[in-house]
């Protein structure tokens, strides 16, 4: 398709339009246009392949699969190491099933165990009883890969607590190096060398400068194919959160001069964003876990993300031109748990069938373009289907060999000569760029580009019907009894007013830039205000921005609540002193906060930093047993 569009839209140039430098775009006929010439900085070859990936999973098993942490000390006994069952092949099944392609596995985390039996350190797999100390889960893994057509990647946290030398220096960072060689080395090819940014104190008290020339050296060395990620590339960026959803606005580009990974790295509003003016193509993956905690924990599993969370994952990272890396936490056995692969196969079920029925819409052209009306034409570019097509769903991607290029888009609309109505509007679009649209039937398309760093070049437009969502049958929800109020946990006292506080939560807006969120109370905010109701809407535009609001919700009845934001993406819920929900957390749940209130007033303080630019926050309080109230605030 990339080609098609491509030749179509030059063939439309009379010859002759040459610009400087014909030779750079890809030898097509009468690229000479400027505005087929790339807008630097564009991927590089093996991004591009990176790109199409799309969708492959991260692997946590290690050390802490055995202990129950998350993060281990170091001096766990390698002993502890020990799966009953581990089976990769089973892992790269349920992988390749799943629609993924490929899996990055944590060789070593912070405890500094390694899955490998590395030469350089005795906390390894060779010193554990699994196997009687011959195995090499690294070998099992890329043997099961090559077997199942993925791709190998390999997670090494250069945080090592095990190591006596991490602090030293340069010791240290040798020591590292050489694990580098030696995993890059022995397994064949690796598409991914995953770097985390944690840098904590070593045994002698000291914290480790880590030689990142070096080891993107040694990784480039062993593997020139493979590209790097941390929270600054530099060929894939960490996308500033850990619940699987980049910016509204995702941009491929990034400056990373000056920046390092972790304590160092630019704030996390720019790494969900990327930036219009970054220097490199440097594109976000979204790395989330399947359940709440990286590691395998026996009691989450009743905790797999559901379905609708999956989805929500889908469309806020691949629908927004991401990479998702799915985390999938392997147990104590050494297998990827039933319950996850069960949802895994109802996730890939869901994408089979809503992606099952697409329409490729073509672009409308008129015989030849005026080199100088180029690009004015493609900023308004009719697209038609090949018949009226009943469809919700949309699918835009650019041209991103060339540069990404769109800043804010509106798609429009029609059936035969119907008027052209709005359907959707967005930021970015970048390589992919899916829109939930009402269903509806459909001849014609016109996106409209209404700003953009250069001409733009759409490389398709696509439009899915996807099937309508199964609804468990409509039970109404049972009215809140006592039995279902009075529940195990502690209820919370309600503050005594003697007069009802005045209506609504009192907010106050931040400049982002530079803010402490600690010390939000001796910031100056740029507007203040009462939101009235539930929806906490009517702010200012644009992101950049932190809304904190407070004062007191109403609860009508002593019991358990559930309260639920309707965006957990930088939301902080407190309940008095009590921070109740943070979603900045993986181990929040994004099914809200469940919290005993008596009946009662209570205070609240919400804060939300806002990285997209969306307008409105809604706050729902629901009793356990299902039943929703309509918040009363006062403040
Ligand atoms: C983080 C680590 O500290 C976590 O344990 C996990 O590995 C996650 C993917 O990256 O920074």
């Amino acid at each position: 398709m990339r080609a098609r569009i491509l030749a179509a839209l030059v063939s439309l140039l009379p010859c002759g339009c040459a610009g400087p430098n014909p030779s750079e775009v890809r030898g097509e006929p009468g690229a000479s246009h400027a505005a087929l010439r790339p807008s630097p900085p564009v991927p590089s070859a093996k991004q591009l392949a990176w790109h199409e990936l799309e969708y492959y999973a991260f692997v946590h098993f290690n050390m802490d699969t055995f202990t129950g942490n998350e993060w281990g000390s170091g001096t766990e006994d390698p002993k502890l190491f020990a799966p009953t069952a581990l089976d990769c092949r089973q892992w790269a099944r349920v992988a390749r099933e799943a629609g993924m392609r490929a899996i990055i596995l944590t060789a070593k985390h912070h405890d500094g165990f390694c899955l490998w039996p590395s030469k350089y350190s005795s906390h390894t797999v060779a010193s554990s009883s699994w196997k009687n100390g011959q195995g090499d889960v690294l070998r099992e893994l890329s043997d099961a890969c090559r077997e199942h057509g993925l791709k190998l990647g390999l997670y090494l946290s250069p945080w090592d607590r095990n190591s006596k030398a991490y602090g030293s220096g340069a010791a240290y960072n040798e020591y590292f190096a050489n694990q580098l060689t030696e995993v890059l080395t022995q397994y064949g090819p690796v598409f991914e060398v995953w770097f985390d940014g944690a840098c904590g104190e070593g045994p002698n008290g000291k914290q480790q400068v880590y030689d990142w020339k070096l080891f993107h050296d040694t990784v480039y060395r062993h593997q020139p194919d493979a590209v790097i990620f941390s929270d600054v590339g530099p060929d894939v960026r960490w996308m500033g959160n850990e619940r699987g959803i980049v910016g509204e606005t995702n941009w491929g580009m990034l400056s990373p001069a000056g920046f390092e990974p972790g304590a160092k790295a630019p704030a996390v509003e720019v790494l969900n964003t990327g930036q219009i003016d970054g220097t490199h193509w440097i594109p976000a993956e979204c790395d989330v876990s399947i359940r709440p905690g990286w590691y395998y924990h026996a009691e989450q599993d009743g905790k797999v993300k559901s379905l609708e969370q999956l989805q929500e994952i889908w469309f806020g990272s691949v629908g927004r031109g991401a990479n998702l890396l799915l985390n999938l936490p392997v147990d104590r056995r050494g297998l990827v748990h039933e319950n996850d692969v069960a949802r895994l196969m109802e996730f890939k079920a869901w994408r089979d069938a809503a992606f099952a029925i697409a329409y490729e819409a073509q672009a409308v052209f008129p015989d030849q373009i005026e080199p100088s009306e180029f690009d004015a034409f493609v900023r308004h570019m009719r697209w038609r289907f090949d018949a009226p097509r009943e469809i919700d769903l949309l699918e835009l991607g650019e041209l991103i060999q060339l540069g990404q290029r769109v800043g804010s888009f509106t798609v429009r609309g029609a059936n035969g000569a119907e008027e052209p109505r709005v359907l959707a509007r967005g930021t970015t679009i970048g390589r992919k760029r899916l829109l939930r649209i009402d269903r509806q039937t459909l001849t014609d398309l016109w996106i409209d580009v209404d700003s953009a760093r250069g001409t733009p070049l759409l490389d398709f437009v696509r439009a899915y019907s996807t099937p309508p969502p199964k609804r468990a049958p409509e039970v109404p929800p049972p009215a809140p009894t006592e039995s279902a109020t009075a529940s195990s946990l502690p209820l919370r006292k309600a503050v005594v007013f003697v007069r009802a506080p005045d209506p609504g939560l009192a907010f106050r807006v931040f400049e982002a830039t530079g803010l402490n969120l600690d010390a939000l109370d001796s910031s100056p905010p740029i507007a203040t205000g009462a939101s009235p109701q539930a929806n906490l809407g009517g702010l200012p535009p644009g992101g950049d921005l932190v809304i904190a609001w407070n004062g007191f919700v109403q609860v009508p009845s002593s019991g358990a609540w559930t309260l639920r934001p309707s965006n957990r993406e930088g939301v902080r819920l407190w309940i008095g002193d009590e921070l109740v929900l943070d979603g900045d957390d993986v181990r929040a749940s994004a099914d809200g906060c469940v919290v005993g209130l008596e009946q009662g007033w209570h205070p609240i303080r919400l804060t939300w930093v806002r990285v997209t630019a969306a307008e409105e926050l809604a706050l729902s309080i629901e009793s356990k047993a299902g039943a929703a109230v309509v918040p009363q605030f006062g403040h």
